[in-house]
């Protein structure tokens, strides 16, 4: 069977600014080092690659962005990132296509979930974020144990006010419509703001239990195909660090090779990834590329390469 043909628009988002250890700035060049081009064109899709975006001025001057910098590394950095980010994926996805965000740290989701909401909203879909990660990243200023905006990623996207003036006047993603899969570390009170807010989590006990593929297709089963907007935020440390040790924040026990290639190919199949954030790799901390191919080789899966041509595959009830 074909592939459905898809235009895909690469945007390399070289940030570190966000992360506790450097590295991941070098990573869109990896990507493309990797054959990420090549990979999605060998598939039939038009694949354009719009090259880095240039990294921001740090945005100064505001008294509430002072104020947050004393609590949040690099605050001013990331601000500047978050808006040029917007901009460029909004602009982007509004012609249409699906944008793929090559990071970067995750700090790089402030700007793309931001610009995918807005566009969602304009739809008159409900935007739902897939956050595959080792982390919950919603950590506030107030509860980080590190200062790191990677960290704190989706406590902005869900309106957490003390991180409003990253970027004002958001649309708010909601909470409940977040769903982190693969999670096996988060802070003390972290937890408590996961659980009061309605998140849906898949931690790795409930894989390890149930398996990815039942855990997704129930996901997947839960979204309404015509109005919703899926994003898809792969971290690498979402993989075990064994797959993948090019990341700055590895923790042991994470996804499988075939785990991570099959959640993959349901999120395919299931026709609603609309946007795709690719982060936290650290080519300096890899080993000669196999986290960067890795990676490329799930991106392929994620826009169709399978083993046989075949049709979708039907739970076994
Ligand atoms: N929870 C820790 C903190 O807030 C570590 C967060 C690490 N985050 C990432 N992305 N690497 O998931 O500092
Ligand atoms: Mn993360
Ligand atoms: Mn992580
Ligand atoms: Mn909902």
């Amino acid at each position: 069977i074909e592939i459905a043909r898809t235009e895909i628009t690469l945007i390399g988002c070289p940030l570190e600014a966000g992360a506790g250890v450097r590295g991941s700035v070098m990573g869109p060049a990896a990507y493309r080092v990797a054959g990420l081009v090549e990979a999605l064109r060998g598939l039939g899709h038009a694949v354009r690659d719009e090259g880095d975006i240039p990294t921001p001025r740090p945005v100064g001057g505001e008294t509430a962005l002072n104020r947050l910098a004393e609590t949040c590394r690099n605050a001013r950095e990331i601000a500047g990132w978050t808006r040029a980010i917007h901009d460029r994926g909004y602009a982007l996805m509004k012609r249409g296509g699906v944008p793929v965000f090559l990071g970067g740290d995750h700090a790089l989701s402030m700007g793309s979930v931001a610009a995918a909401a807005r566009i969602a909203e304009e739809r008159g879909q409900d935007l739902v974020v897939l956050w595959l990660d080792a982390h919950a990243d919603f950590n506030t200023p107030a509860t980080s144990p590190s200062g790191n905006m990677h960290g704190m990623a989706l406590a902005y996207l869900t309106g957490e006010p003390t991180l409003a003036p990253v970027m004002e006047d958001i649309t708010p993603v909601d909470p409940t419509n977040v769903h982190l899969f693969g999670l096996r570390s988060i802070d003390a009170q972290e937890r408590q703001i996961v659980d009061e807010r309605g998140v849906t989590v898949s931690d790795m006990r409930i894989i390890d239990e149930f398996g990815a593929a039942a855990l997704m297709r129930d996901f997947l089963a839960s979204l309404e195909a015509d109005r919703t907007h899926l994003h898809v935020s792969l971290d690498v440390d979402f993989l075990d660090p064994s797959l993948a040790p090019g990341v700055g924040t590895t923790v042991p026990g994470g996804a499988t090779y075939r785990e991570a290639h099959l959640v993959m190919e349901l999120l395919h199949e299931s026709g609603l990834v609309a946007s795709v954030d690719l982060v936290e790799l650290n080519p300096f901390l890899d080993d000669r590329g196999k986290s960067a191919r890795l990676m490329t080789e799930l991106v392929a899966s994620l826009f169709g390469r399978t083993i046989l041509d075949r049709k979708p595959i039907r739970a076994t009830p």
